[in-house]
């Protein structure tokens, strides 16, 4: 594939339900699958016009095979495919039985999440590297200050120009990916005791690509019978992905194009407009949108606007691409995961621009019964009946103008009688990075901690991950994070569990009335919400920073602290890495959807039980959003009685 757009293979719009439903049908189905208003609005038309959506082709595959679902089914290899049934049928056709099927599946999944994250980290890195040597026009950084400190972080002298600066900070970054030093630069901000934890068991990253690859090598039929070992070696390369492909990312992005801080914004699909070219960005890979923004603003765009009759070019986000947008320039939110397809049906649509990751390879498909165009940006991910315009860091100025034009001219196709936007988008104060949130607080994390020790706040959680259509869009993460600040803790989050509670107003000062009393005094002094808008799932990496430095500050290890991790809706690996890494780093997580562990008992055990003697943190699987509050309530209260809170 050439970088210049190719034409498009058509394909065919899909229709679902495949009969015409009562209205009062649609109105039921529409309110059992999503508890977002907004949603719900557009869901119903998408019905009524029979476009299929994730939820149909979900019933479709109902009900999931269960040796699936219990993770003891094994295709690694021809001698199979296998599945545990039972009975004398305990073993794999290599002799293989349910806990090493398991471990492995699940192995194979944290693999997938790390090296997703990972690819992206270097992408990024790589843009950075490109500024330095002049091969990226139209890049700069836009924060010089954290690139000196990161400089310096590297052992790099930070006096000399900046694309020297720049230069030396990118190829020391790049070779934490295959170095033979054995170690990872960033996990170093974690307290000393905790990395001394983390050597005993084993867990500590001896290089990004390294501990992929030989996760890959131990799931091949034959390395080794023993399911700790593999299982163990997931919270190894999951450490690979937070302390460095992700956390790599997430920081050289704040290079690159600032570094969040707190602002206000809009959400859910109410933000796209009428009267103005709508464009979506998707995915999950800054590099590429923020020249798309860059363009927008171009006076001769705007008038290319003007010239087909609309008002001007209207961005918004969808997943994590909308939300490095939104963080750092404050680019409306459409919708989170399973409102992706929603954008397009709602007919305003000119163009979707996906990068990578999260995207349904349907999406062309539901173009096809609209006038979007689908725009694939990005040769590792091609989709059939798009239109693929590959942005790279040397022509992304140049690419941004030209997909902007195809929106701008695509904008008459609309057919106006088939739009339905949604009235009253959501306010919300989001960009609470790290650095953000010690602004706010005076400089430093310390008064945080102060509200944490009196115990005003008891403590805090990180709720994390995707929606899923085996629960109701949204629903799970509204009602844990409400649970949880009724109960005085504060909740940081990112990715589309922070999506869904700002759509649902929760992300608004005005929230605190649903907080305990300590927290509602401790964010109505600040003036901040009392769920805090931390990013997008390579942006967990800033939870883990805010933790080491709570811990550093308080002269303990991470688990010693009152926090936890939840994903109560996730379904993609990349959480189940995330997951891993929270849990290795010692914040204790409750997952919402369990893994695929279910058929064995002794993986099901190590996870939930035995790692706890490794990194004194462990996993919960709890679906009901109330249950899982009060389990993470109960291990914050330990945590707070063994530091003598
Ligand atoms: O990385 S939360 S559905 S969009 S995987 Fe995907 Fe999950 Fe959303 Fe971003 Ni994260």
């Amino acid at each position: 594939m050439g970088e210049e757009y190719v034409e498009i293979i058509s394909v065919e719009c899909l229709r679902a339900p495949p009969k015409e439903l009562k209205p009062e049908e649609i109105d039921a189905k529409a309110e059992e699958r999503t508890v977002d208003p907004s949603s719900q609005a557009v869901l119903k038309k998408t019905m009524q016009e029979r476009t299929e959506t994730v939820w149909d082709r979900f019933d479709k595959q109902s009900p999931h095979c269960k040796f699936c679902v219990e993770g003891i089914s094994c295709q690694r290899c021809a001698m199979g495919p296998c599945r545990i049934m039972g009975g004398d049928r305990t073993r794999g056709v290599c002799g293989n039985d349910a806990d090493l099927i398991v471990a492995r599946n699940l192995l194979d999944w944290v693999s997938m999440g790390a090296a997703s994250h990972s690819d992206h980290g270097r992408e990024v890195v790589e843009t950075l590297l490109k500024y330095a040597r002049g091969r990226a026009p139209g890049y700069m950084i836009q924060d010089e200050n954290k690139l000196k400190k990161l400089a310096h972080e590297y052992d790099i002298d930070s006096d000399g120009p900046i694309e020297a600066v720049a230069e030396s900070l990118a190829l020391a970054m790049l070779d934490e990916f295959g170095t033979i030093k054995g170690e990872l630069q960033m996990i170093k901000r974690a307290p000393a005791a905790s990395l001394e934890l983390w050597k005993a068991a084993s867990i500590l990253p001896r290089g990004i690509d390294r501990e992929i690859v030989e996760a890959m090598h131990r799931i091949h039929m034959g390395v080794g019978n023993e399911y700790r070992g593999v299982v163990v070696h997931g919270f190894r390369a999951s450490m690979a992905d937070g302390w460095g492909g992700s956390m790599l990312g997430m920081e050289v992005s704040d290079v690159l194009f600032g570094t969040p801080q707190i602002k206000n914004a809009r959400f859910n699909l109410g933000v796209l407009k009428q009267d103005h070219v709508n464009v979506s960005l998707h995915g999950h890979n800054p590099v590429l949108s923020e020249m798309i923004l860059e363009a927008s603003m171009l006076p001769e765009l705007k008038e290319r606007a003007k010239s087909v009759g609309a008002e001007g070019i209207n961005l918004v986000g969808l997943c994590c691409t909308g939300t490095e947008l939104l963080m750092r320039k404050g680019i409306p939110q459409a919708g989170n995961h399973l409102d992706q397809e929603l954008a397009i049906t709602t007919g305003a649509l000119e163009a979707m621009v996906v990068d990578y990751q999260c995207i349904f390879p349907t999406l062309t498909n539901t173009a096809a019964c609209y006038h979007t165009k689908v725009i694939s940006t990005s040769p590792k991910a091609g989709m059939t009946g798009s239109i693929y315009m590959e942005i790279n860091p040397e022509n992304a100025r140049e690419q941004s103008r030209k997909i902007l034009e195809l929106a701008i001219d695509n904008y008459p196709n609309r057919s106006r009688g088939r739009v339905f936007i949604p009235d009253r988008p959501m306010d919300a104060m989001v960009g609470f990075s790290v650095e953000a949130i010690e602004n706010a607080l005076g400089g430093s994390l310390k008064p945080l901690l102060e509200v944490i020790a009196s115990g005003k706040i008891r403590g805090c959680v990180g709720i994390v991950g995707c929606n899923n259509p085996h629960i109701r869009h949204d629903s799970n993460h509204l009602a844990l994070a409400s649970e949880l600040i009724r109960r005085d803790v504060l909740c940081v989050e990112t990715g589309c569990a922070a999506i869904a509670c700002a759509k649902a107003g929760l992300m608004r000062p005005e929230a605190i009335d649903k907080a305990g009393r300590g927290l509602r005094e401790v964010c109505g002094q600040l003036g901040i919400p009392p769920i805090l808008h931390m990013g997008s799932c390579v942006d967990n990496t800033r939870i883990l920073n805010l933790v080491a430095k709570l811990a550093n500050l308080a002269g303990v290890r991470m688990d010693q602290l009152p926090v936890a991790g939840a994903a109560p809706e996730w379904y993609s690996p990349k959480a189940v890495a995330i997951a891993k890494y929270f849990v290795g780093s010692g914040v204790s997580t409750v997952l919402g959807v369990s893994p695929r562990i279910g058929g064995s008992p002794k993986v099901s055990r190590l996870l939930t039980d035995d790692i706890e003697n490794m990194v004194n943190a462990k996993f919960w699987v709890e679906p009901e959003p109330k249950k899982a509050a009060a389990l993470i309530y109960d291990h914050i209260e330990n945590k707070r009685r063994d530091l003598g809170m």
